[in-house]
């Protein structure tokens, strides 16, 4: 139904009204009740959505042995047992599909178009897939155990499908969880935990605490097994410091400033169409956005002014618009530091669509051509709607400035020339590169980085194997040791 008139948000206020409008943390499969915290808002309209609780050092060590406590018999069941929940979860996420994605743009700012279609499907997808591998793992993964208790700490841009990428695994190989959803986006988590009980899942295998980056800090320290993080560089960098030398396992998958790069033989509308998704989906608040376009000079004065007419026509408003395509920024701190960093570039072109932009935290789809490879803006993360860009003569060249960044998450590269694919490709530093395509993702396919993007993936095989560790049964020997 993409009709003219917003998605309702009625049940999303009724399903927060019947909390009162205040949470307190999901533990032991219950929740606590609320105590001091913080608001979440709506950033499109600047209303107050809800009342959180921020977890203290002492809230999150009685999440950490709820959790501890329900580990070894949630481990014990057979996969088939797990599977069942993890089916359960999947149906009850498409089961109250609207509720999440309109819950989700309220509290995100992102369109409802992308919840609906992306957010959610994916996320419930992500559960499907890890019901049948917890399954299958029995057979195939006999020499693995369970790690134990996961501290899971997620940021706010896509917070259920973070969510579905930390959780799902973790339980599917036997563990069992503390999750904290970031300080702007808690809401799905808390509907998520609600639903946990509907689905069967064993009280103190799922926990949900809600804070900022001291209840993160807090988890990292407490008595977890393994801690994975997605988030800034900077907080993963002091995550890594945190947890040298105890012995706990630890991913982290970070920051990006993903090349895309447009060879002078793409199909250069395609190309358009994939960057207004690489890098104005969810108002370029993706981690693996394709914020840095690399083009040909030979097609670069025809390939930009096809982009301008694109980004004119790109619709901002509100969230709950079922027409929108750029929704609002997630928070005014996210705003203040876009609009920061691109005032603060004295170099380089700047051009901004010409297309209405509403009161509040919004951010009009902006390209800043012309600018060095040393500027700043080509350089760090920008995590807003900002598309920066120069051009390159040579393939040489140009997998010279692709890799020419710390990061190294993704990479796409447009071509219709399958000989320079395949040799470019494998050349640029990133945990995925895309081909004449880019932002597709699979619960099948793991996802991570290089670099200081982090390390470990989600999703797929070494998504499973990094929530395990390698277990070796000894039997009696049948020969007599010499
Ligand atoms: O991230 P933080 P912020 C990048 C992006 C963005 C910038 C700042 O460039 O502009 O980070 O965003 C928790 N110990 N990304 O400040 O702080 C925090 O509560 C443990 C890219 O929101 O990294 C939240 O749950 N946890 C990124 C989560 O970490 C801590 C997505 C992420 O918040 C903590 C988000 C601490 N010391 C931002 N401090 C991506 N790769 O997708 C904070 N947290």
């Amino acid at each position: 139904d993409y009709g003219p008139a917003p998605e309702s948000n009625a049940e999303a206020l009724e399903w927060i009204a019947t909390h009162g409008g205040k949470f307190g943390h999901f533990i032991g499969g219950a929740f606590t009740k609320p105590a001091k915290g913080f608001e979440t808002r709506n950033p499109a309209t600047g209303a107050v959505l809800a009342q959180v609780s921020q977890a203290d050092s002492k809230v999150v060590a009685e999440a950490v042995a709820a959790a501890r406590k329900a580990q070894p018999k949630w481990a014990a069941l057979p996969g088939h047992g797990r599977a069942k929940v993890l089916y359960a979860l999947a149906r009850l996420l498409q089961k109250h599909s609207r509720l999440f994605a309109v819950l989700e743009s309220m509290d995100n700012g992102k369109p409802i178009r992308e919840a609906r279609d992306i957010d959610i499907p994916l996320a419930t997808r992500h559960f499907y897939y890890h019901a049948g591998m917890a399954q299958l793992m029995e057979a195939e993964l006999a020499d693995r155990a369970a790690l134990g208790v996961c501290g899971q700490i997620i940021p706010w841009n896509f917070p259920l499908l973070m969510l579905a990428w930390k959780i799902a695994p973790a339980l599917a190989m036997g563990n069992t969880v503390v999750l904290k959803p970031a300080e702007y986006t808690p809401l799905t988590a808390l509907l998520f935990a609600q639903i946990c009980d509907e689905a069967g899942v064993p009280a103190g295998v799922v926990n949900i605490i809600t804070g900022d980056g001291e209840t993160g800090a807090a988890l990292v320290e407490a008595e977890v097994d393994k801690v994975a993080f997605t988030g800034s560089t900077e907080v993963g960098r002091a995550i890594r410091r945190a947890t040298a030398g105890t012995g706990k396992s630890l991913t982290l998958e970070l920051g990006g400033k993903s090349p895309y790069i447009v060879f002078d033989d793409a199909d250069l509308d395609s190309a358009v169409e994939g960057l207004v998704d690489a890098i104005w989906f969810n108002q370029g608040q993706v981690c693996c956005a394709g914020s840095r376009l690399l083009v040909h000079e030979a097609v670069a004065e025809d390939f930009y002014k096809r982009l301008k007419v694109r980004m004119d026509g790109l619709r901002i408003g509100d969230p709950l618009d079922k027409c929108i395509d750029v929704g609002a920024v997630v928070d005014p701190v996210q705003l203040a530091q876009i609009t920061s960093m691109v005032d603060g570039c004295s170099e380089g072109e700047v051009y901004r669509a010409d297309t209405p932009l509403p009161e509040g935290c919004f951010y009009p789809p902006t390209l800043i051509t012309g600018l060095s490879a040393a500027s700043p803006l080509m350089q760090e993360e920008i995590f807003g709607p900002v598309l920066v860009s120069t051009t390159f003569r040579t393939p040489v060249e140009a997998v010279e400035l692709a890799n020419n960044t710390r990061y190294g998450l993704a990479a796409t590269l447009w071509t219709e020339n399958v000989n320079l694919a395949l040799d470019i490709a494998p050349k640029l530093a990133a945990g995925v590169v895309w081909v004449n395509a880019t932002n597709l993702f699979d619960a099948a396919a793991g996802f991570g980085g290089v670099r200081e993007s982090g390390f470990g993936r989600e999703g797929g095989w070494e998504g499973l194997l990094a929530y395990t560790k390698p277990k070796v049964a000894l039997k009696g020997a049948a020969v007599p040791v010499p």
